[in-house]
C-alpha cells in the first residue's frame, strides 16, 4: 500500500530541541535538568503549549508523566504510543531522550498535517526521571506506569539532599493519587521509541537507522563501607581502617569480576563514590560506592555480581571494614516484539533506508513499557557515539530520517 510522502517539517523541530535544551541548570552546551525542579517544570510547559499549538489534548498523572493523545476515529481502542524522557544527567546534551519526544510530536504532527485520522489513537509520552540522577533509580515514571514500582515503593525514597519522594513530588507541584497512575492492561496497542544510539556503530557503518531488537538488563547498587577515621598524620598504617583503601580494591575487583565471569557484553563501573569526611588530613572513615553492572544476559550479570560481592566481602573482612549492600535496581532484559521490528524494518525499505537490527545497552523507558505493551525502538546515529556529555551531537538529517521512519510505523500501527 503506498502512502502520501511524509514531509517532516526539520525546521520547527530543530528550532524546538534548541529551545528546550535553553531550560537548563548548567550552562550551554550542557544541559541539566532534574525531576520537578523548576526548570524541569519551565521545559514541561514549553511542552505543554506547543503539544497545544499542534492541536493535541494533554493530561498529566500524579508524579507529572504528560500524555499528549491524537485523537482516533475509534477512541476506545488500544492506543499506539511513543515518547521518551526530557530529564537529563548534569551536564548531559541536548539530544538523549528530547529526540524522541520531539521527535514523536513532529511524527504525530506530521500525520495529521498530511490530513491523516488514526483509527486508534495515538500518544505520546513524556516520562518522568528515565534518569536515575534524582532518586538514584532510572526509569522512574516508566517503572510506575507498568506497575514495576509500586507507589509505597517509592514513597520510600529520599533524593540526595535528603527530600522524601513525597517532600519532593510537592514541591515539584504535584499531588493526586499515586495508584491512578498504573496503566492497566492493554492501554497501549503498541509503543515505539525513537532515541539516539549512545553508540558509534550506526556512524561507524554509515547507517542512519538502528532496529532495536533488545534491550541489555541494567543493574545498580550501592556499597556503603564504614572503616576508621583518625588523623592521617598520626595514625600508623597498621592501626588503620582505611574505608576509601578498601573501596578502591574493590573497585578493581568489579573488573576483575567481569573479567573473570563475563563477557564482552558485560560492563560495570563505580560512576558515584561519596568520601565522609573528605578532607585531605583525615582518614575516609566512610565510603558509597555507586555500582553500575549490565549485560544483555541478566544471569550472566547475576554472575558478576555474585563474585563481585564476594570479593567485597573478603576485602571488608581483612581490612576491618564494615560493609552494607543497598541493591537500587536489578531488572531484566527486554526482547522487542517480532511484528514491531518489521512494521519499522518495512518503513525503512519502503523509503529506501539502510538499517540494522541492534541491541541497546543502554536503558530506556522502553525497558518497562515492554513489560505492559508491544514495544520496540528507533535509534539514530550520534556523533561518536558520544551522549551524557555537552558534546553529544545527532545531525539535522538523521533526525529527519528517524522520526520520518517513526511517523510511517506511528500511521501503520494507528491503522491496525
Ligand atoms: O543509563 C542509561 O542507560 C540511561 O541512559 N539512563
Ligand atoms: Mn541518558
Ligand atoms: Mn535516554
Ligand atoms: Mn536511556
Amino acid at each position: 500500500m503506498t502512502h502520501t510522502p511524509l514531509n517532516i517539517d526539520l525546521d520547527t523541530l530543530m528550532l524546538e530541541l534548541e529551545e528546550l535544551a535553553a531550560f537548563s541548570d548548567t550552562p550551554a552546551p550542557s544541559v541539566t535538568r532534574v525531576l520537578w525542579t523548576e526548570t524541569d517544570q519551565k521545559a514541561r510547559s514549553y511542552l505543554k503549549t506547543r503539544i497545544e499549538q499542534a492541536g493535541f489534548s494533554w493530561r498529566e498523572d500524579a508524579t507529572g508523566n504528560i500524555f499528549a493523545t491524537f485523537e482516533g476515529k475509534q477512541p476506545r481502542l488500544p492506543k499506539v504510543g511513543t515518547g521518551s524522557h526530557i530529564d537529563a544527567i548534569p551536564h548531559a546534551g541536548k539530544y538523549d531522550g528530547t529526540v524522541g519526544v520531539l521527535g514523536g510530536l513532529e511524527a504525530m504532527r506530521t500525520l495529521k498535517r498530511s490530513g491523516f485520522q488514526p483509527r486508534r489513537s495515538i500518544e505520546l509520552l513524556i516520562f518522568n526521571a528515565e534518569e536515575p540522577t534524582r532518586f538514584g533509580v532510572g526509569c522512574l515514571g516508566s517503572r510506575m506506569l507498568s506497575g514495576a514500582l509500586k507507589p509505597e515503593e517509592a514513597l520510600k525514597f529520599r533524593d540526595q539532599e535528603g527530600l522524601s519522594f513525597e517532600e519532593a513530588r510537592q514541591q515539584g507541584g504535584f499531588s493526586g493519587d499515586l495508584n491512578q497512575i498504573r496503566l492497566h492492561e492493554n492501554y497501549f496497542f503498541a509503543f515505539v521509541e525513537l532515541h539516539i544510539e549512545q553508540m558509534p556503530n550506526l556512524e561507524k557503518q554509515g547507517l542512519p537507522i538502528g532496529v532495536v531488537t533488545a534491550i541489555a538488563a541494567p543493574s545498580s547498587f550501592k556499597l556503603h563501607l564504614t572503616g576508621q577515621g583518625g588523623h592521617a598524620g598520626a595514625v600508623l598504617m597498621p592501626d588503620r581502617k582505611d574505608a576509601f583503601l578498601a573501596a578502591s580494591e574493590i573497585a578493581l575487583c568489579i573488573e576483575q569480576a567481569v573479567k573473570d565471569h563475563g563477557s564482552i557484553d558485560t560492563v560495570g563501573t563505580v560512576g558515584l563514590v561519596n568520601v565522609y569526611p573528605n578532607a585531605i588530613n583525615s582518614i575516609p572513615s566512610k565510603v558509597d560506592l555507586g555500582v553500575d553492572l549490565r549485560d544483555i544476559d541478566a544471569d550472566r550479570r547475576d554472575r558478576v555480581l555474585q563474585a563481585l560481592l564476594q570479593a567485597a566481602e573478603d576485602i571488608c573482612l581483612k581490612r576491618g571494614i564494615k560493609l552494607e549492600l543497598e541493591m537500587l535496581n536489578q531488572d531484566p532484559p527486554a526482547k522487542s516484539d517480532p511484528m514491531l521490528v518489521r512494521t519499522i524494518q518495512k518503513n525503512c525499505e519502503n523509503l529506501g533506508i539502510a538499517y540494522q537490527n541492534m541491541v541497546s545497552r543502554a536503558y530506556h523507558d522502553s525497558l518497562f513499557m515492554a513489560r505492559i505493551a508491544p514495544t520496540a525502538m528507533v535509534f539514530i546515529p550520534c556523533k561518536d557515539g558520544i551522549s551524557h556529555r555537552p558534546d553529544e551531537y545527532s545531525s539535522p538529517e538523521h533526525i529527519r530520517i528517524g522520526v520520518e521512519v517513526l511517523a510511517g510505523v506511528l500511521r501503520d500501527l494507528g491503522e491496525v
